[in-house]
């Protein structure tokens, strides 16, 4: 009798073991989405990973992989659309073999473009939907759950980086293992986002005051409360097409001739251009007489001339149309006046880097940096840094002097407002940008409502396993006195 019932209770045992673990395996079964960032000069795969247990739905989605895909931007596409399609294989092929092979049909795949395909839209819709549609079907060759590929406007690009931001740094809800439950941070922890593309630049934070009698405001019910940001995005305002617009102005200023001098451009370098390169972009396709003949080659000549480099390109903004408004940037655009700490990344942070002024530097010193590395001549540039792409290197002093024109000109930051914002790319350890805001919004990960349901599962989780060593215990005692007995 006593051997049977020994058996019976390990065989309880051995089930109820197997139950617990089965538990505790699917708390770390993960699930996968991915997002491509198909930006004006290039684009990027994402890949995350979360747990799917209950807990942490409102906890840490991860970075698992990024990708960056050979090759210029789908925008680049327009002439051979199913060239877009195949250029995202290679990135698409290396993110499956990160993901179980079960999970893949279960995979939700975005992709979201930006300015570059906005600017294509304006200048040939039917391209940029052919671009898509190829797009769509290559990603439809590939066993995952495809969610489709579409232009995200500029105001959701703007509010899904600043979710990002402030998702990764667990300033709306924030685990605390004490109280076992998800607190709400102080709300003064909101970080504003500051994100410079290649074709257009946009501003999200959360303005002092309640007053809303703005145009721009997102409003967003996240984990219980209600956030109402302004975002603002100024197409034709990102890096490269400002470089083409300044090159422009300064074509039209010389008038006739073919060799015009760039205060941006260092010392004795040289870059040639053809006026046509200025119609493939509607920011710099105004038709003016003065650009005729539109096929003309005109040479550039740097002249290292950091003050000049800062007149010329405070030219490209319209500071008059705000008249007397001090809640206005240029052009006439509404902002109300800037708060809070913000995050500066993508373009803000690579051209500041390279500088190495991602350190907290005051505004003195960015200043004076960036004026002694605008006179540094083209042999001492490129001799110093051999590393450096040589079709980057001879703009990193308009696009640093973009930076300060754009931050404290237009959005008004000052010396100490300036010491609020961090240029950085990553938050642990995954990359800033709209994508992983743009995912978590998608597949419903951040609840309106507070996570209150979750409050007693940390402790369930506990009182499990508190039982489940208890009853350990016990039948081993009951197994032990058992076999002392026989
Ligand atoms: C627009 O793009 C389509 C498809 O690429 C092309 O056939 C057409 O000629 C383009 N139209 C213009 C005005 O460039
Ligand atoms: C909001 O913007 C639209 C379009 O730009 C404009 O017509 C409208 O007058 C604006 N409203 C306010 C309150 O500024
Ligand atoms: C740049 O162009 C000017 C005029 O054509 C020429 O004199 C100069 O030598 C060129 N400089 C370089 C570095 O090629
Ligand atoms: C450039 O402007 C001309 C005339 O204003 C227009 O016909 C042409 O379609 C425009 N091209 C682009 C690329 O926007
Ligand atoms: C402009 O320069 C390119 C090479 O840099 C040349 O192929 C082209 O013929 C030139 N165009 C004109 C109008 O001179
Ligand atoms: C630099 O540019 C400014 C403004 O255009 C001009 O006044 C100044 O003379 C230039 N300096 C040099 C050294 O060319
Ligand atoms: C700037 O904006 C004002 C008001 O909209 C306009 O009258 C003026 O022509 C603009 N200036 C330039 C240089 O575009
Ligand atoms: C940044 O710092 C590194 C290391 O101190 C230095 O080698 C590099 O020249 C600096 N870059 C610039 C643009 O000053
Ligand atoms: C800087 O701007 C803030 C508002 O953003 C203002 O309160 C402060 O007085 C300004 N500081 C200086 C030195 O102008
Ligand atoms: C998130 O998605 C919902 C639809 O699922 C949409 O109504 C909402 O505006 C989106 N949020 C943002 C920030 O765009
Ligand atoms: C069960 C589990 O994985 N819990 C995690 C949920 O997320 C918080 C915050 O990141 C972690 O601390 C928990 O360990």
């Amino acid at each position: 009798m006593c051997p049977s019932l020994l058996r019976s209770v390990w065989g309880t045992f051995t089930a109820l073991q197997w139950c617990f673990w089965g538990i505790l395996g699917a708390e770390h079964s993960g699930r996968y989405g991915m997002v491509f960032d198909a930006g004006s000069s290039h684009t990027s795969l994402y890949v995350y990973e979360w747990d799917s247990d209950k807990e942490n739905d409102t906890g840490v989605v991860s970075q698992t992989l990024s990708c960056d895909v050979q090759g210029p931007g789908i925008s680049s596409y327009a002439n051979n659309p199913p060239k877009a399609g195949d250029s995202l294989k290679e990135c698409l092929d290396k993110a499956l073999k990160v993901v179980p092979t079960e999970k893949q049909r279960d995979v939700p795949v975005y992709l979201g473009a930006t300015a570059g395909m906005r600017l294509l839209r304006l200048r040939n819709s039917s391209a940029a939907d052919q671009i898509l549609a190829e797009i769509t079907k290559t990603m439809q060759e590939y066993p995952v759950a495809f969610r489709g590929a579409r232009i995200i406007t500029g105001e959701e690009e703007g509010a899904y980086g600043w979710i990002t931001i402030n998702y990764l740094l667990e300033s709306f809800t924030k685990y605390s293992p004490k109280a076992h439950t998800w607190v709400r941070p102080e709300a003064a922890n909101i970080l504003g986002a500051l994100d410079l593309g290649g074709a257009s630049t946009q501003i999200s934070f959360i303005p002092k005051g309640s007053v809303i009698n703005w145009n721009e405001t997102s409003r967003f019910m996240l984990y219980g409360y209600n956030y109402n940001i302004y975002t603002h995005s100024y197409l034709c305002y990102g890096q490269n097409e400002m470089v083409k617009r300044l090159a422009k102005e300064l074509i039209l200023q010389g008038e006739e001739l073919v060799l015009i001098e760039h205060p941006c451009y260092p010392k004795d370098y040289n870059e040639t251009i053809s006026l046509s390169s200025f119609h493939t972009s509607p920011c710099t396709n105004a038709s003016d007489p003065r650009l005729s003949p539109s096929d003309r080659n005109v040479t550039l000549e740097g002249r290292g001339n950091a003050s000049g480099c800062l007149v010329a390109i405070r030219k490209l903004f319209n500071f008059s149309a705000c008249g007397q408004s001090q809640d206005c940037t240029f052009d006439g655009v509404y902002q109300p006046p800037i708060s809070g700490q913000f995050f500066a990344f993508s373009a803000f942070y690579y051209n500041f880097k390279f500088l190495n002024l991602t350190e907290g530097q005051s505004l003195a010193t960015v200043r004076e940096t960036i004026e002694r590395f605008c006179t540094r001549s083209w042999e001492d540039l490129s001799s110093s840094y051999p590393e450096e792409n040589p079709g980057r290197l001879p703009k990193y002093c308009a696009n640093a002097n973009y930076i300060l024109t754009l931050l404290l000109d237009a959005y008004k930051f000052n010396e100490s407002s300036w010491n609020n914002i961090v240029f950085q790319m990553k938050a642990g350890s995954a990359d800033v940008g709209w994508t992983l805001g743009y995912m978590l919004n998608l597949t419903n990960m951040i609840p309106a409502e507070a996570p209150g349901l979750l409050k007693g599962q940390a402790p369930s989780l506990w009182a499990a396993a508190v039982a489940f060593i208890t009853l350990t215990l016990a039948l081993g005692l009951v197994a032990l006195l058992l076999l002392l007995r026989v």
